[in-house]
């Protein structure tokens, strides 16, 4: 018994790197299912997040929010697999994807392109065209970014897989939905490389939310 319990919603991406991070390093936990989109949600995330939002990680009597600060304590309380390499600058890179995911690419790829591009709609709800333009145009130069780090061959490259490819791969899977963005993804050969070694992993397939299935179905 690991003593470990998620809280988190099914087609979260953050929710999902948590979970990508469990399967990589074997960890067995109990999942709790909240959709933070939703009053009942909010009701019952107040006392575990302040800021409403998931995931949260409950280990014994000690809870924890903020993915990256998740990541890292997996790797901190539980044996190896470790998610970050041992290389100083292996190390600087991992917390740059990171930090580079959560400042500059959640929003363009996922709250931006992903949703108005597919999920929205598939969910019945209204798609803006202009928030999918503005997303797209907003991603190129994130993706640009990724693609020189990818390029150098310290992390991302589909073989180690570290903390930085668990907060990644959840966000490049549903931005690659989009036609658009699929083909922007292919035009960068070192994060494509990337993507397809991440994606053919067991804890990729494991964790992949059951709508993708639906959405890559109806093509
Ligand atoms: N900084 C947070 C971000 C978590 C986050 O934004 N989660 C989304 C789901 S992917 C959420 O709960 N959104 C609810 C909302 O925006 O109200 C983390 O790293 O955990």
């Amino acid at each position: 018994m690991t003593g470990l319990t998620l809280i988190g919603f099914q087609d979260s991406v953050y929710t999902r790197a948590v979970r990508l991070a469990l399967s990589e390093k074997a960890l067995a936990y109990a999942y709790d299912e909240v959709n933070p989109f939703t009053e009942d949600g909010q009701a019952r995330l107040a006392g575990d997040h302040p800021f409403g939002r998931v995931p949260v990680l409950r280990h014994e009597a000690f809870d924890l929010y903020e993915t990256q600060a998740i990541l890292g304590y997996l790797d901190d309380a539980f044996d190896a697999p470790q998610l970050f390499p041992e290389d100083a600058r292996a190390r600087a890179r991992v917390r740059q994807v990171m930090g580079i995911t959560d400042s500059y690419l959640y929003q363009p790829l996922v709250r931006q392109v992903f949703s108005h591009g597919v999920y929205r709609a598939h969910m019945g709800l209204a798609a803006e065209a202009a928030v999918l333009r503005q997303g797209l145009a907003a991603s190129g130069p994130v993706l640009d970014a990724l693609e020189g780090i990818a390029a150098a061959g310290l992390v991302l490259t589909g073989r180690d897989v570290s903390r930085a490819d668990c907060l990644l791969a959840p966000m490049i899977d549903y931005f690659a939905l989009v036609p658009e963005g699929r083909a922007m993804l292919e035009a960068r050969p070192a994060l494509s490389r990337w993507f397809a070694g991440i994606s053919a992993r067991a804890a990729f397939a494991e964790t992949r939310p059951g709508f993708v299935a639906v959405l890559e179905g109806g093509r």
